[in-house]
């Protein structure tokens, strides 16, 4: 405990350090005068409590009062105001002033010592409860940031699970729950559902010629351009597997499904994506397989998928580069 006695009497400054002491506190601080007392105020932060007088040639105790509690350093100093007047009004302007308790002179041990003991007991307890305050203020920031950084990292994880990573189409895991999703739903409302495969010709060649970095340049390329080509909403296009990719097309006949096919087979030739090496053309094509059923009951998803690889076989077996249904 520091406890910082002010008063321009330098009896009265001893006297009331005597009686602390005596009464079992530690040293007191003195200071003549109230400029005096700010100086130490703003050197030391280690003050409990203010003894403070009333009666001062160059500022009086309650100026003083207000002035330090109106800086920075005094704030949340308990001061208690000495004096010998007896006076209410007095009393009422220390307590607007900021202050805490007063003493009256002629001053008693038991009645000082008291008086800061319960003065520096409050201090402390407010300190601790500005410190608990702050630490929780500070807690709910942390958990506000870091329920953002887990939402986004639920996001991201959900999302790594859905998309490929090389080509961001939904990935083969994705598209089978998609493809018995849309069966399902298309087996309930009697309606078709096309599917198209689609493999990119001789691309065991491409990337033996261009290199795999460059294959994977290819396969994004490839994906970008039959994902241009799937416009309707409840439409997918996923990468089935290596240079394979699948689109689903719920409500699609096998005309709708086929003219899609056409579409992407259009699409991909005109990225022009040089390939000449072993290739149909010389720039990079594709062949697809295109199927549409409307499901018969107990008709399984696998059945479409089936009919759509047939029809990628015969267009790899008729020549490549082509659509097949
Ligand atoms: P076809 O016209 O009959 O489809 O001939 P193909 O060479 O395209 O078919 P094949 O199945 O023999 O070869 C597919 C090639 O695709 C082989 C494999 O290395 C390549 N591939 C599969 N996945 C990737 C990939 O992620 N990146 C790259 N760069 N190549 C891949
Ligand atoms: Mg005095
Ligand atoms: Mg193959
Ligand atoms: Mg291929
Ligand atoms: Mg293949």
């Amino acid at each position: 405990m520091c406890i910082l006695i002010v008063d321009d009497s330098r009896f009265q400054q001893m006297a009331m350090q005597t009686m602390l002491r005596d009464q079992g506190l530690p040293e007191a601080i003195l200071a003549g005068s109230a400029s005096e007392a700010m100086e130490i105020l703003r050197k030391r932060d280690d003050i409990d409590v203010v003894l403070l007088d009333v009666e001062m040639p160059s500022m009086d105790g309650i100026s003083a009062c207000r002035m330090i509690k109106g800086a920075e350093a005094g704030r949340d100093l308990p001061i208690i105001i000495v004096t010998a007047l007896k006076d209410e009004s007095l009393l009422q302007k220390a307590f607007e002033a900021g202050a805490m308790d007063f003493l009256s002179k002629p001053l008693k041990a038991i009645d000082i010592s008291a008086r800061v003991r319960s003065a520096t007991r409050l201090k402390r307890e407010t300190d601790q409860r500005k410190a608990r305050e702050r630490d929780l203020t500070l807690l709910t920031d942390a958990l506000t940031v870091a329920n953002g950084k887990l939402k986004t990292a639920n996001e991201l994880l959900r999302k790594m699970a859905m998309v490929d990573g090389l080509t961001g189409l939904a990935n083969r895991r994705y598209f089978d729950e998609a493809l018995a999703r849309e069966w399902r739903r298309a087996q309930s409302r009697g309606e078709p559902l096309g599917l198209l495969m689609i493999d990119i010709d001789f691309f065991k060649a491409y990337n033996d010629a261009h290199g795999h970095q460059q294959g994977d340049v290819c396969l994004k390329q490839v994906a970008q351009a039959i994902r241009d080509c799937v416009s309707r909403p409840g439409d997918l296009a996923a990468r089935y597997g290596g240079e394979e990719f699948a689109v689903i097309l719920p409500g699609a006949d096998p005309d709708g499904a086929t003219d899609v096919a056409r579409r992407v087979l259009t699409a991909v030739s005109a990225l022009g994506l040089p390939h000449g090496h072993a290739s149909v053309a010389d720039h990079v094509t594709v062949s697809v397989g295109a199927a549409a059923l409307a499901p018969g009951p107990g008709q399984e998803a696998a059945t479409l998928i089936q009919t759509a690889d047939q029809a990628l076989y015969q267009a790899k077996s008729l020549g490549r580069n082509q659509v097949r249904a």
